[in-house]
């Protein structure tokens, strides 16, 4: 006897988002789902970016009160959280609710402030703990929950050790009712569809900036692997054309990597990989040859920036000759090079902040993109930030900001950066990139160009409500 006879799965995220965000699929709840779906009677996935009636809370309140009896809502970023939490909280106080992820771990107590109709909250990687939840452990005895006692209370349990992945099952493909593209004001940017894969959970560096490695309890996540047999067994379940390796680094041992690769040539898996990496991988040619023959097109590098002070400051572990010299390697080969930057660093001047699109040209970086330095709960550098005269932050995961260099001042540099990078000739070498290593083909470039007003008016309806 099952305890939940149905289970929703949901997505919360709708509306504008970037054209990369509706490309990807809700990897974590898809985990939570293949965690627990041989334990309750049926489970339905809702992603409401391709669920246009139901982003009306009361048409999916209708189903969920017909049909569910167990609600459970993925809440990972800090954008749009307000919304979603208005969203939720609008859904039926009498079906059990269940909320998990990044964000809704950062903000336990304030959800259940906010949205009275949740009952649990997950803390941390969820996989082991809804498991308990289904199977009806009592809550009092399952480790990473916080729940609503019956009198109201708010119960936080202790936390739960990091489960095992290479005992997790991979998500169940499926339970997926839609295709991932790049989508922008509606209009579909390439033909291609897109996954994500996760072939490891944390990384061994400790850039003072990221918090990828801990999880948002602040627990670091020790790098682990999964085995390589299970990924492939993965792989050959994907049907999307592009496959991001959402690792925070897919090449942390390169004798893995080069051993994935090999796989995926023997088992004729051909698809267009995309992977997160440090520079460090242009110390590894063999690597790098196998990696283009396996079908990896697009690399994400983590450079952050072009001052060696500023490196040392995050404690990167790289200086601008080695991200030189890396370049001077990777730039041999034909592969997409994306880099992200972070300007607004402590003590960074406006000319040293605009000599990133100089310096990304210099090293031929195919395109950028660059982020105002950000504090989260655990990282290390918001000690950092309160201890330098100057410098603040109005809320955790929000910008850094100094009394030089405002919201205003830093928007011009922002937009300096941009147009000095994106001039029409970089433009013109992306297009043509892009298409010869097949990133994107002719018909996707014709379509885009016919769809340009619609692209255009999207732009303008968000700038105006905006502006609102
Ligand atoms: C890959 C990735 C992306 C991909 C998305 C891929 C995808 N599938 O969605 C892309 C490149 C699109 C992306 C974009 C962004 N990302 Co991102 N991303 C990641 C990354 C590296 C991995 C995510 C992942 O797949 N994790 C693995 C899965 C298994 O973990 P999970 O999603 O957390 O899910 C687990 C738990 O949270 C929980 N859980 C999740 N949902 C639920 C639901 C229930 C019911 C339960 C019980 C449990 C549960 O159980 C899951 C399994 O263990 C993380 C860092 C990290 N290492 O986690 C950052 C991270 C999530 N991203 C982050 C950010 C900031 C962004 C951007 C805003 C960056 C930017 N400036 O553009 C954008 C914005 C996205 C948006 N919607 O607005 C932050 C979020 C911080 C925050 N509090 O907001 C993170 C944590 C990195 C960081 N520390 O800065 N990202
Ligand atoms: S920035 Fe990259 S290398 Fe550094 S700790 Fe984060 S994930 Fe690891």
């Amino acid at each position: 006897m099952v305890k939940y006879k149905h289970a929703l799965a949901l997505n919360p995220y709708f509306g504008d988002s970037t054209a990369l965000i509706g490309a990807f699929p809700p990897t974590g709840l898809e985990y939570i789902v293949a965690s627990m779906k041989d334990l309750v009677g049926k489970v339905t996935l809702l992603d409401l970016r391709h669920e246009s009636a139901y982003q009306d809370p009361k048409v999916l309140s209708k189903f969920i009160r017909n049909e569910i009896d167990l609600l459970c809502v993925s809440i990972r970023w800090e954008s749009r959280f307000e919304e979603v939490c208005d969203f939720v909280s609008q859904l039926p106080p009498e079906v059990c609710t269940v909320v998990g992820g990044y964000k809704a771990t950062e903000e336990v107590e304030y959800l259940f402030d906010r949205c009275p109709n949740i009952d649990m909250v997950v803390r941390g990687e969820g996989e082991e703990i809804v498991k308990q939840i289904v199977t009806g452990i009592p809550y009092k005895n399952i480790r990473g929950l916080s729940y609503r006692e019956n009198g109201g209370g708010i119960v936080h349990n202790e936390n739960h050790p990091l489960p095992d992945i290479t005992h997790i099952p991979f998500p169940d493909r499926s339970l997926r009712k839609y295709d991932y593209s790049m989508v922008k004001h509606g209009v579909r940017l390439t033909s291609h569809t897109f996954d994500t894969v996760l072939t490891t959970r944390g990384c061994p560096f400790k850039c003072k900036f990221c918090t990828f490695s801990l999880n948002p309890l602040g627990q670091k996540r020790n790098y682990t692997e999964r085995p390589v047999e299970s990924v492939i067994e993965e792989l050959k379940t994907v049907t999307a054309d592009v496959v991001l390796f959402s690792d925070d680094n897919f090449f942390t041992n390169p004798k893995r990597s080069e051993q994935l690769c090999d796989l995926i040539i023997k088992n004729k898996i051909q698809k267009i990989f995309v992977a997160q990496a440090r520079i460090d991988i242009a110390r590894y040619p063999r690597v790098l040859d196998k990696a283009e023959k396996a079908g990896f097109k697009l690399f994400l590098i983590g450079i952050e920036s072009p001052h060696d002070r500023i490196l040392k400051q995050l404690d990167k572990g790289i200086t601008q000759q080695e991200v030189r010299d890396a370049f001077a390697v990777l730039t041999q080969q034909d592969f997409y090079l994306h880099g992200y930057f972070i300007y607004g660093n402590i003590n960074e001047t406006k000319e040293e902040m605009l000599y990133i699109p100089k310096f990304a040209k210099e090293i031929k970086l195919d395109s950028i993109s660059f982020q105002k330095l950000r504090v989260e709960k655990f990282s290390p550098l918001k000690e950092v930030v309160e201890e330098t005269p100057g410098y603040y932050y109005s809320r955790i995961g929000g910008s850094v900001y100094s009394d030089r260099y405002g919201r205003k001042e830093l928007k011009q540099i922002r937009n300096r950066i941009r147009a000095e990078f994106y001039d029409i000739p970089q433009v013109i070498h992306i297009i043509r990139k892009t298409r010869r290593i097949g990133l994107v083909s002719g018909r996707d470039l014709t379509n885009a160009f016919f769809k340009l007003p619609l692209l255009i008016y999207g732009l303008a309806r968000r700038k105006t409500r905006k502006k609102i």
